[in-house]
C-alpha cells in the first residue's frame, strides 16, 4: 500500500455521543479522501489483536474491553504525509494536552476515550488498513 495513507476508527463512545458526522466533516476538510469506510463492532478477539502491541501496558484489557463496547466507524484515509498530518490533526493521545481545535480536543472525553485512533506509522498503517479492508474494499 502506498505511503500516502493512513487508518483510522471512530471509537466507540464518539460514536455514541453522535460526532461522527462532524468528525469525518474536520477530516475531509483537512484534505483526506476516504479511501474505505465503514461501521462494524470489533469482538474482544478482534480488538485484543489490534492493540496487541500495547499488551504489556496497563491499560491493554481496559483498551480492548472498550474498544469492542460499541459500534466504530473504521477508514482509510489517503493524503501526502497522511500518517504525520493525521497525528496533528487529532492531537495528543491526552485530550488534556490535545491542541486547541483538534479533534481529541474536541470529542475525546479521556485518554482512553480518546475519540479516534491514528496510525503511527506507514508501517501500521498498512497492517491495520489490512485488518480491516479487503483490497476490493478500497477505492
Ligand atoms: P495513540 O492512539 O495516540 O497513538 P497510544 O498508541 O500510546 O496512543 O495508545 C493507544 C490507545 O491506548 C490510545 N488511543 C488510548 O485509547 C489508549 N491509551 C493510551 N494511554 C492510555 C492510558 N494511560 N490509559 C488508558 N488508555 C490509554
Amino acid at each position: 500500500m502506498a505511503t500516502n495513507r493512513t487508518f483510522t476508527m471512530i471509537k466507540p463512545t464518539a460514536v455514541k455521543n453522535g460526532h461522527s458526522g462532524a468528525i469525518l466533516a474536520q477530516i475531509q476538510a483537512a484534505g483526506f479522501r476516504i479511501v474505505a469506510m465503514k461501521k462494524t463492532q470489533l469482538t474482544i478477539a478482534a480488538a485484543g489483536q489490534f492493540y496487541a502491541v500495547h499488551k504489556e501496558r496497563p491499560f491493554y484489557g481496559e483498551l480492548v474491553e472498550f474498544m469492542s463496547s460499541g459500534p466504530i466507524i473504521a477508514a482509510i484515509l489517503e493524503k501526502d504525509n497522511a500518517v504525520a498530518d493525521f497525528r496533528t490533526l487529532i492531537g495528543a493521545t491526552n485530550p488534556a494536552d490535545a491542541a486547541e481545535g483538534t479533534i481529541r480536543a474536541k470529542y475525546a472525553t479521556s485518554i482512553g476515550e480518546n475519540a479516534v485512533h491514528g496510525s503511527d506509522s506507514d508501517e501500521n498503517a498498512t497492517i491495520e488498513s489490512e485488518f480491516h479492508f479487503a483490497g476490493t474494499e478500497q477505492f
